[in-house]
């Protein structure tokens, strides 16, 4: 199972511990190709070209069985890399944490191809991992 996980980089940086145990939990279920969007603040940014992520990432996503995205922090590359999923015809889980008060946008929200899961605690975000790729086979 080869699993591309998004969350926000330079959208906000705010959630990245957040991620780490995200992806940690996702590591139990398959392959995750994007484990850098965990580590973000740890690499230096300024040595990578715009132009090679947006390529990489994209051959990524083609390549993915699934698309995990932490949505509660906003992000234009998230959002943009959930609708390439759509398009693909890959599977999309966004988690979104609801416990922070912000608003999740209706173009995720509404969108019925995507499954949101909402969640206020990490353990919550874990427990919904396990019991999605419980129902995805591998
Ligand atoms: O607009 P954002 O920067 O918040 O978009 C975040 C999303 O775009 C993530 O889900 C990533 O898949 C993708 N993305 C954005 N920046 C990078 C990046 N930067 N490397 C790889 N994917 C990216 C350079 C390295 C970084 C770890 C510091």
């Amino acid at each position: 199972m080869r699993i591309y996980f998004a969350g926000s980089i330079r959208g906000s940086n705010a959630d990245r511990k957040t991620y780490r145990i995200i992806v940690d939990q996702l590591k139990e279920h398959g392959t995750v190709l994007t484990e850098h969007v965990a580590k973000a603040d740890e690499s230096d940014e300024v040595e990578i070209d715009d132009k090679e992520i947006f390529k990489q990432d994209l051959e990524w996503l083609k390549s993915t069985d699934v698309l995990v995205a932490e949505v509660t922090a906003p992000s234009h590359g998230v959002g943009y890399e959930i609708g390439k999923a759509e398009e693909y015809g890959i599977p999309v889980l966004c988690l979104y944490n609801e416990a922070t008060g912000r608003q999740l946008s209706a173009m995720i929200n509404g969108n019925d191809y995507i499954t949101v899961k909402r969640y206020r605690t990490v353990q919550e975000a874990v427990k919904i991992i396990k019991e999605y790729f419980t129902g995805v086979s591998t």
